[in-house]
């Protein structure tokens, strides 16, 4: 299979971290993408130019991070990391759904400060920082709910966690956040997340 990817993204960590935990790292051959380009090579397969965009060993393509998580885990014979069905599985998916979307807030900030400062709007950048901070109030609030074992909504967590040291150190998410930050000083140690450390 081949994985359109960036040693940046945030979402391309979740897909290599659950890959990397169900034993399938292996079989993704990495294809190094700059998405923001527009590259001919990655809008021939998807019209977004997104990264991650999964070319399967059938031909089939899928995106986004979630399909192709969801994808992944069908792969396996070990314990999913989407639970197939109960409360767990709409707790985890909800718990995935949080974090992309802290990502998703946080993403959008770091593009507004590379505009000219004259064409950033202070006002849009003060929305999205409020939910990525009322987002991680929240994991931080409701940690004993979701702390409790490896599933794809904590590896989210992990990768929106890593993703905010390495953009955004300049506003230290674990000030007021002591269990967040104790849980992910843990999580962080695993093979998975130290073979998916983000960089340029
Ligand atoms: N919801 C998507 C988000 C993917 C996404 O936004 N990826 C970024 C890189 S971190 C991207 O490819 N951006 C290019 C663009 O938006 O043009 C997912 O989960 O895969």
């Amino acid at each position: 299979m081949q994985l359109f990817y960036s040693s940046t993204s945030p979402f391309v960590r979740k897909v290599l971290v659950l890959a990397h935990e169900t034993g399938l790292q292996g079989e993704l051959e990495r294809v190094k993408t700059n998405p923001w380009q527009g590259e001919a090579v990655l809008t021939a397969e998807n019209p977004l130019s997104k990264i991650p965009t999964l070319i399967t060993n059938t031909g089939q393509v899928l995106y986004d991070s979630r399909v192709i998580c969801e994808y992944l885990d069908g792969l396996h014979e070990g314990v999913r990391m989407i639970p197939e069905a109960g409360e767990q599985r709409w707790q985890v998916l909800r718990l995935q759904a949080l974090a992309d979307g802290i990502l998703d807030a946080g993403i959008l900030r770091f593009m507004e400060a590379k505009r000219e400062v004259a064409q950033r709007s202070p006002e849009w950048d003060k929305m999205q920082k409020n939910a990525v901070e009322r987002g991680l109030d929240y994991l931080q609030t409701n940690l004993s709910n979701w702390n409790t074992e490896i599933n794809l909504g904590v590896i989210t967590v992990a990768c929106l966690l890593g993703w905010l040291d390495f953009r955004f150190s300049h506003e230290p998410w674990r000030t007021d956040r002591p269990g967040l930050a104790d849980w992910y000083d843990t999580f962080s140690q695993r093979p998975s997340m130290q073979a998916t450390v983000p960089f340029e």
